[in-house]
């Protein structure tokens, strides 16, 4: 009997900055709906899926950048998601900016995704790592990427769960590109990674790489499946946000690097693939087989001789 999961990618278009979160949650419900139609049991939404991409903004009044936060979850106007999914009977994922008071008394704000069953337990939580963009408002770039000013560094590694028949993990967009995420989760024989991602076409630093988005967003995800065995669903929130291109290319990546399925809009757009996390054993077991053919011990070398 193979482990086979029908999962949803929900791709997200473009949200208003006054969207308000009851719209916007009533948009992801429209799309769960559409994807338990189409079978399936997990339902994965972009990163900070509630709300419009506010890093792309300085802002200075710390009550306004927490209007884009979320102290609790769920909330009242969150706890729709929750009780939809259990109406689909279907797991969801999503991204969301999280407020919390440490035990210090301390408030802290971080990039978040969550894994929540379709009994409304958060399964797994994943907290931004990667912070891409800058801590101060730069003029010369025509708009912000304010990540590094208004989330802390994730403080709980990159976990890896059993869930839903199988091992579960998430990175959030920019952790993507670094091949240190996937190998992190490969380690741990991850089968499933879930990520969300809000990226512009445009790279102030780098606009002569704008024509490569898309290709470096499968580029990254396809070969971290493919480079520990796993199978990768990236959901974009795509088009003009806010006079902001993003990119979509929402997908679902084999084990083998293959997309199974991708969007083909910038808009709210849902795909399905079955994934037979049984797959992961393909490569898992074979040519990325660690424990027989990575060899940690000899990589850290610096030989000061030649032999
Ligand atoms: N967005 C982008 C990402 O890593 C970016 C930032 C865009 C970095 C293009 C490099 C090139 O996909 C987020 N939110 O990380």
């Amino acid at each position: 009997m193979s482990r086979s999961l029908m999962i949803a990618a929900a791709q997200m278009g473009p949200i208003l900055r006054t969207e308000s979160r009851t719209a916007v949650v009533r948009r992801m419900i429209l799309l769960m709906e559409k994807a338990a139609a189409r079978g399936a049991e997990l339902v994965v939404f972009p990163e900070l899926a509630l709300t419009s991409f506010f890093p792309r903004w300085y802002l200075e009044d710390q009550d306004e950048i927490d209007t884009f936060f979320e102290s609790r979850m769920p909330s009242e106007e969150t706890l729709p998601l929750f009780d939809a999914a259990a109406r689909l009977g279907l797991s969801f994922s999503f991204g969301y900016a999280e407020k919390i008071r440490a035990r210090d008394g301390k408030t802290r704000r971080f990039n978040t995704s969550v894994v929540v069953s379709a009994e409304g337990e958060i399964l797994l939580k994943y907290r931004k790592i990667h912070l891409p963009g800058h801590r101060e408002a730069e003029d010369w770039r025509p708009f912000q990427h304010l990540e590094k000013r208004y989330f802390e560094v994730g403080n709980l590694g990159f976990p890896v769960t059993d869930a839903l028949g199988g091992r579960i993990g998430m990175c959030i967009c920019n952790d993507r590109r670094w091949p240190e995420t996937f190998r992190i989760l490969g380690l741990q024989k991850a089968e499933l990674v879930l990520t969300g991602y809000n990226t512009p076409v445009h790279y102030p630093p780098a606009p002569a790489h704008d024509h490569l988005q898309d290709f470096h967003n499968h580029l990254s995800m396809q070969a971290g499946a493919y480079q520990n065995g796993t199978w990768v669903v990236g959901v974009a929130k795509a088009g003009r946000e806010e006079g902001c291109d993003l990119i979509g290319g929402s997908c679902i990546i084999a084990p083998t690097g293959e997309i199974a399925a991708q969007c083909v809009t910038l808009g709210d757009e849902v795909i399905v693939a079955e994934c037979d996390l049984d797959r992961c054993r393909e490569i898992q077991d074979n040519i990325f087989n660690f424990a027989e053919h990575r060899q940690p011990d000899q990589y850290g070398l610096l030989v000061e001789t030649t032999p």
